[in-house]
């Protein structure tokens, strides 16, 4: 052991609290124990950075990192975590509380920020020359809290106590210019430590701050207060992170956002370039390649156009080739609400130069087309600017050399329908890559005692950087394994009890099914067919006492988007049924419902090790890929999912065995909402008119907002939209009986714990480390560079 948190730990503890250790509170043991951290690994950072920037990098745009807590993963990472808790236990306190000090790094909405954050966990990991770029957001995703069963949204500063992990690097500032105003980027590096590497990646955040500390003249004269209103509107830029998954409000705040990371990003990667090969740009690509997370990083394609232009002599057609040569874009969806478009004015307002350049990127796709042969609906379709608008998925398509999607399945749909026309033309730029997660902190960090099980079965730690060597041992062991296996499980969920009755004032068995499902609300992610369910099950049991049902605890943990008023009809309506079973005095005692608040990452690291059940059980064609799916599987709960995403995967790799599978096929939908009638379904389905009845008969209540009026409206009424757009009702027979079966099968512990065995030790395909070795493989071109 190498002890340096010993030596350094105190004397960081003494520089931020002014007292010796031991009078510290707690919050100054995690400020100085994480400094102490940066301070072991300074050297390594530095010297990665040194050498990654001399050769060829991959540069992962990302309006979103949800990284969640750093420390824990840190030390996790640097084999640190015994000493860390004899240093802070020679303090008088325990890690655990120290911990539990961090704010979670909530700078992502969902699946696609944390996937960027698997991403650079595995980059390091893997010794790959990859460096994340973001936006620094003063606020991270709204905290929430219910009142009365409602969501309502708090902001979250989350580092305004300090943040050790974030290094301000005011030396490497860039200026961002507006139409309106020009400002600085200061960038803010966090190291990402890898598991048994000293490679240290990083990602760079920048915040927006005015040009000038103070406009002395202004605060000198009368218009003080609008040289302050003046200084606010700068920072505004990396203020708040947008709490949509899918949709951006606040239109031209949210453009400036996204072209300030980019701008700054990609000024100082053009610096790079030009420090370590000269001034002649036409090489850039050779060096760089970008990943773009979706669309909300596509302005860089056309602020590169400018750099090389402008700033570096290139012609048109030589910056072309290059830009061309340099990004890559990641489709996260096929909702279409997630295809950005703009106002064209909005460029106008803001960067004239840019609107020009993409009018010209404009121009020349429709000769191009024109050329091709093409039509001029097809073209007009598929053009940059149409009537007042800016499609950003289609520069991305127009200038990227590789398009990809999540998933198979999802890259198949995107190729056949929402990106179809692209491919027709450039099928070679299309491919797949299936989203991972990080093993180090979604197994090993997170599930300490399955970890130690793997190591034992597995003889060493390999599994950890190279999870499919589990895959060697799904046949060879024998029953003790499934015992302890049985006995982990236990102890995760007897663990996550006694979490949750602190943390939600419940009580639940660790005895029971504890069945989850936890990701953003949409109605997409079907959260309302899990709580039909729920109701039928409390109503089967209220009309047939004798009904046989094995305890189960049913848990959900979800944000809605504020403006999103049915997805919080939703929330309120699991939270009304929460109150009417958890309060019936008979049922009580077989079903729980909880609703865990503020679903973050840190809760997701007490929830995942202690499930049985993994709900995944979107209308299929919708969910580009899951994630949560990926980390269940590896800590041995069981799918209870349609034929979406990953989830089709996910069945390809543990057998029909070993997972639960219902409802419609994405082939099958278009045919039977050809004749789909949910009223039919309403009438004719055991149970279905027994629980959307009780939405509005006063059994459930939703306190006079008509929010549960709305969604038995949603599912009934083809007035008033097209009637069950999500096919909840038309999927629920099949849903009933699966999980019913599912449920049943729970009492055969052995069988359920070589199910369980058989989903961790498949799950090796879905480590981040298999999806990142291949895009650096087959998109970046990239090599690893150890630095030791
Ligand atoms: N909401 C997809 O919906 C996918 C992640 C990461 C999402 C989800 O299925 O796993 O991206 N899409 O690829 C977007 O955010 C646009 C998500 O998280």
């Amino acid at each position: 052991m190498t002890q340096k948190l010993v030596t350094s730990a105190p004397a960081q503890v003494r520089a931020v609290s002014g007292r010796p250790a031991t009078a510290a509170t707690l919050m100054e043991v995690w400020q100085g124990l994480s400094s102490a951290v940066v301070d072991t690994i300074a050297d390594d950072w530095y010297a990665t950075e040194q050498k990654y920037s001399a050769g060829r990098q991959e540069h992962y745009f990302s309006a979103e990192f949800l990284m969640g807590r750093a420390l824990l993963n840190n030390l996790s990472n640097l084999g640190m975590v015994d000493e860390a808790r004899e240093t802070v236990g020679s303090f008088g306190v325990s890690l655990s509380d120290v911990l539990e000090q961090e704010p979670d790094a909530a700078l992502g909405n969902g699946g696609l920020g944390r996937l960027a954050a698997c991403f650079l966990d595995s980059c390091a990991t893997l010794d790959l020359p990859v460096n994340g770029f973001g936006i620094l957001y003063r606020y991270g995703l709204f905290k929430q809290v219910f009142e009365d069963g409602f969501q309502t949204e708090h902001p979250d500063p989350w580092m305004e106590e300090g943040y050790p992990f974030v290094i301000r690097h005011e030396e490497a500032q860039r200026l961002v210019r507006y139409r309106d105003m020009t400002v600085r980027a200061i960038p803010y590096d966090m190291p990402i430590t890898g598991y048994g590497t000293k490679n240290v990646g990083n990602l760079r955040l920048w915040k927006a701050e005015p040009l000038e500390e103070f406009d002395y003249d202004a605060f000198n004269s009368q218009r003080f207060t609008e040289a302050i209103v003046e200084r606010e509107r700068t920072s505004d830029i990396s203020r708040v992170l947008y709490p949509n998954d899918t949709t951006y409000e606040g239109k031209v705040l949210r453009v400036r956002q996204q072209y300030f990371f980019c701008s700054a990003s990609l000024q100082q990667i053009v610096e790079n370039y030009v420090k370590h090969h000269g001034e002649d740009l036409s090489g850039f690509a050779d060096y760089n390649a970008i990943q773009l997370n979706d669309t909300h990083p596509v302005l860089a394609i056309p602020e590169l156009m400018r750099l090389l232009m402008d700033e570096h002599h290139l012609g048109w057609e030589a910056a072309w080739d290059v830009v061309t040569k340099t990004f890559a874009y990641t489709n996260h969806t096929v909702l279409a609400e997630a295809l950005e478009t703009w106002e064209i004015s909005i460029f106008d307002r803001l960067f004239p130069r840019i609107t020009e350049i993409v009018r010209e990127i404009d121009r020349r796709f429709r000769v191009e087309m024109a050329g091709r042969g093409l039509d001029q609906g097809t073209i007009d379709y598929m053009a940059p600017v149409s009537g007042d608008k800016v499609r950003m998925a289609w520069i991305a398509c127009y200038a990227s050399y590789s398009i990809n999607g999540v998933a198979a399945l999802h890259t198949e749909i995107i190729k056949r329908e929402t990106l179809g026309e692209w491919h027709a033309i450039w099928p070679e730029r299309f491919n797949n890559k299936t989203n991972g997660v990080t093993p180090r902190r979604w197994l090993r960090q997170c599930n300490p005692r399955l970890s130690a099980l793997l190591d034992e079965v597995t003889g060493s730690d390999t599994w950890v950087k190279d999870l499919t060597v589990l895959a060697e041992h799904t046949d060879s062991v024998d029953d003790s394994v499934y015992d302890r296996l049985a006995e982990i499980k236990h102890a995760n969920k007897a663990d996550f009890a006694a979490w949750i009755a602190q943390r939600e004032g419940i009580e639940i068995d660790p005895d029971a099914i504890f069945d989850v499902q936890i990701k953003r609300l949409h109605e997409y992610k079907r959260q309302l067919l899990n709580a039909i369910y729920i109701l039928d099950l409390y109503f089967r049991m209220k009309q047939d006492p004798s009904l046989e049902v094995p305890k189960r605890v049913f848990i959900f943990g979800a944000k809605a988007a504020p403006g999103y008023i049915r997805a919080k009809g939703v929330i309120k309506l699991i939270n009304a049924i929460a109150e009417l079973v958890n309060n019936d005095p008979v049922v009580s005692k077989t079903l729980k419902v909880v609703f865990v608040h503020n679903y973050n990452v840190s809760p997701a690291e007490h929830i995942i090790p202690a499930a049985d059940v993994s709900e995944q059980i979107s209308m299929a064609g919708k969910e580009a890929s899951g994630t949560s799916n990926m980390k269940f599987m590896m800590n041995g709960a069981l799918t209870l999912g349609t034929l979406d995403g990953a989830n089709v995967e996910i069945l390809e790799a543990v057998g029909d065995d070993n997972a639960y599978i219902f409802g419609a096929t994405e082939d099958e939908l278009p045919g039977l909402r050809e004749s789909y009638d949910p009223v039919w379904h309403y009438e004719n389905v055991p149970g279905l008119k027994r629980v959307l009845d009780a939405f509005t008969d006063g059994t459930l209540d939703d306190n006079g907002s008509g929010w549960f009026a709305d969604l038995r409206r949603s599912l009934l009424e083809p007035s008033y939209e097209p009637a069950d757009v999500y096919y909840v009702l038309g999927d629920f027979a099949s849903y009933r009986e699966t999980k019913d079966a599912m449920a049943a099968g729970y009492a055969d512990t052995r069988a359920w714990q070589r199910k369980a065995w058989v989903n961790i030790t498949r799950s090796g395909r879905f480590s981040s480390d298999r999806t990142i070795s291949d895009y650096a493989r087959e998109v970046w071109k990239i090599d690893p560079e150890p630095i030791a």
